[in-house]
């Protein structure tokens, strides 16, 4: 028997008188809005409309121990109305977690303090993940909901059985992302899935009437979930409600009517009461009408005893699954899959280094595939998937079978034509635990998953995206499907590894990397067309972000750097310029801010003051003036593609050796003129 139906049944839920219920909504209300008082900013409207929802969540439902906050068989509570903050940071002080302290609330939106002005799962371990780009919260617990499930169906019922519940408001679900992200979790059943929709009919603007009139219910029935309503100000009704979605072996939408600011009485029910102030005269009217005497941040005595009991069932259903771990026979297993650790890669480095001997001319996708299939039968928590370019992408293994709702146990997800549900869905699964999701789609595509991209950095969520077609080496599909901003974009996302693998080699390197980036996101964008085998000596030459490939034979004046599919570009430059006598390294760099990271000697080793230093990539020149100075030279594309085969376009686009080289002995001189006077 699932073991949270029997938490669900323990006794100390559920019994707790309605009178005594609202004075604990009552507890959330008032600190959320004497903490925006006093942050004189942030969003009362949420945390005291849904004050009774959640309430009624976190004494009934929730399974949560607030001494464990990282507990692997917690429910999941994803406040994807991230503006909402105060109702988090209120339940997790009021429950008994160690942070946010009442410091800490009065501190709300405060350098240091851990209430950030929208929940960050850096600030607090009690924020599942970082929401307040409104829809991405949900999409991400679709992705916890499917690792729940997958890791379930790996582990078991006694290490592995909790929910997902998600408190979304009007903007969740009317961005576009709710689409894709409900649709993946309707058709993968994602049945502990539970969404508690604030439905309060307001956002910022006004009514939701003014930019809406969709019926919300029966687009998610038609995508597969099972939907119910309740009074979310009507105790038993809340609880009714949510006791039938858990019930129901489908995603649920709770819609729970709700009125925004509810206590705040000349204010609530409007859209002013969403994301300001109250001020101090309806802060005392609220208190008034809540008949709440205790001064600003002061929970009274029993109200506060109430809320700290709700963590008994959890921390004794916490202390059964400590239990049920220690005699587990694949204890360790478990414990490392959920810590991230990475099993021995010893045969993976071992078949990789063997390479190195061969001459084997690949696109780096199909390299890609080859390092993947070496690499997803050791790491078992390699999950994949790709948005409907699977064949494109190389991202399927044989180690990877098809994850579904029929089997759960399957290591490739087939996303669909979701490209941004799919990464959100990818964070989820990463902060989940027990996932090291890898996903793929054309590198022109990821302006679609950019904002999930950045969610990935911001949250330090290890998910590696796998964007193959990343030139206008792709060829005749044309410029709508030939990244140009891309790359270098992508690089402007702090805390994101961005790697352009120039052969088979560096791409097994990379993904080693990418692999061993714990605390963060890697894109390895790669290539769709054949690149030869630059390298046949060296070991992850890559980890410093860029190296010699090759050394100039003649007195070295020039060094080329190339990232890609340049770098065979600039090896054929090179060939061209000691034809002529001029002596010219080398550099592959496929990670820009892995070499801008290492010391000034190494990098002024590589790219010495009196070479010219010139860069090839296809891609935009912006941003190669910090590696080749203001003497150097880009070579690159700064206009769209076009339609063509690939080789005409590199022509076109002046991007081939023959082209390059006269340009770069034009540049020499002048370079040479003012660099050795
Ligand atoms: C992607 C995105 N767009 C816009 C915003 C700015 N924003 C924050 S809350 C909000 C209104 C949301 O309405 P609703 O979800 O109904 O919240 P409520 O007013 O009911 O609290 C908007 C537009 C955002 N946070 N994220
Ligand atoms: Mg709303």
């Amino acid at each position: 028997m699932p073991t949270d139906q029997s938490f669900a049944a323990a006794p100390a839920a559920g019994q707790i008188a309605p009178p005594a219920l609202a004075a604990m909504a009552n507890a959330i209300r008032v600190l959320a809005m004497d903490a925006v008082e006093a942050a004189n900013s942030g969003h009362p409207g949420m945390p005291m409309g849904m004050a009774d929802v959640a309430t009624v969540l976190a004494a009934q439902f929730l399974k949560f121990d607030p001494a464990s906050p990282g507990w692997p068989d917690r429910d999941r509570l994803v406040l994807s109305a991230g503006h909402g903050s105060m109702l988090l940071y209120a339940l997790l002080h009021l429950t008994g977690y160690a942070r946010p302290t009442i410091a800490d609330i009065r501190n709300f939106r405060q350098l240091a303090s851990p209430c950030a002005g929208h929940p960050e799962n850096t600030h607090l371990a009690g924020a599942e993940c970082t929401t307040g780009p409104l829809g991405q919260g949900l999409a991400m617990a679709v992705g916890m909901a499917l690792a729940e499930r997958h890791v379930n169906a790996e582990f078991g019922d006694a290490l592995v059985d909790h929910h997902t519940w998600v408190i979304a408001g009007d903007g969740c679900l009317m961005e576009g992302i709710n689409h894709e992200a409900i649709g993946l979790a309707g058709h993968l059943r994602l049945g502990r899935l539970i969404v508690l929709w604030d439905d309060n009919r307001i956002t910022i603007d006004g009514p939701v009437s003014l930019s809406s009139s969709e019926d919300v219910a029966a687009r998610y029935a038609a995508a597969g979930w099972h939907v119910t309503r309740c009074d979310g100000h009507d105790f038993a009704d809340i609880a009714r409600a949510m006791a039938e979605a858990r019930a129901d072996p489908r995603p649920s939408l709770v819609a729970c009517r709700t009125i925004i600011g509810k206590g705040a009485p000349n204010k609530q029910g409007g859209s002013g009461v969403h994301g300001a102030a109250l001020g101090p005269a309806e802060v005392a009217a609220a208190r008034a009408s809540l008949g709440w005497d205790a001064p600003p941040f002061a929970i009274p005595a029993a109200i506060g005893a109430a809320w700290r009991a709700l963590g008994a069932p959890g921390a004794a259903a916490h202390a059964a699954w400590q239990a049920r771990l220690a005699e587990h026979p694949r204890k360790t297993e478990f414990a490392a899959r959920i810590a991230g650790t990475l099993p021995d890669l010893s045969a993976a480095k071992a078949t990789f280094a063997g390479w190195l001997t061969g001459a084997q001319s690949l696109a780096t996708r199909k390299a890609s595939e080859m390092a993947l299939e070496v690499l997803t039968p050791l790491v078992p928590a390699m999950v994949g998937g790709s948005a409907d370019l699977t064949g494109s992408n190389n991202t399927r293994t044989k180690a990877t079978g098809p994850l579904t709702a029929d089997d759960y146990a399957g290591r490739y997800v087939s996303y669909g034509i979701r490209e941004f549900g799919m990464a959100a869905a990818m964070n989820g699964m990463a902060l989940h635990g027990g996932i090291i999701p890898y996903g793929g789609t054309f590198l022109v595509f990821s302006d679609y998953c950019r904002n999930a991209i950045r969610l990935s950095a911001l949250q330090k969520a290890r998910v590696i995206y796998v964007m193959t077609h990343d030139s206008i080496g792709l060829g005749e599909d044309g410029p709508t499907h030939q990244p140009i901003e891309h790359v270098m974009s992508l690089r402007l996302i702090p805390g994101l590894e961005v790697f352009r693998p120039a052969d088979i080699i560096e791409t097994a390197e990379c993904w080693r990397l990418a692999l061993e980036n714990a605390a963060g996101p890697s894109v390895l964008a790669l290539s769709r067309q054949n690149l030869p085998q630059l390298r046949h000596e060296g070991e992850m030459l890559s980890a410093r972000g860029a190296y010699r490939v090759r050394a100039a034979k003649a007195a070295r004046r020039v060094v080329i750097v190339g990232t890609g599919s340049e770098v065979s570009i600039a090896c054929a430059v090179r060939e061209a310029l000691e034809a002529q006598g001029v002596g010219a390294d080398v550099v592959s760099m496929p990670s820009m801010s892995r070499f801008r990271a290492q010391n000034g000697a190494y990098r002024a080793e590589l790219l010495p003051p009196d070479a010219l230093k010139v860069s090839i990539e296809a891609g935009v020149t912006h941003g190669w003036e910090a590696i080749v100075g203001d003497a150097g030279l880009s070579f690159g594309i700064d206009s769209f593609g076009a339609s063509a085969p690939a080789d005409v376009l590199y022509a076109h686009f002046g991007l081939t050796a023959a082209q390059i080289a006269p340009r770069i002995i034009a540049a020499l001189a002048t370079f040479e003129g003012v660099a050795t006077p």
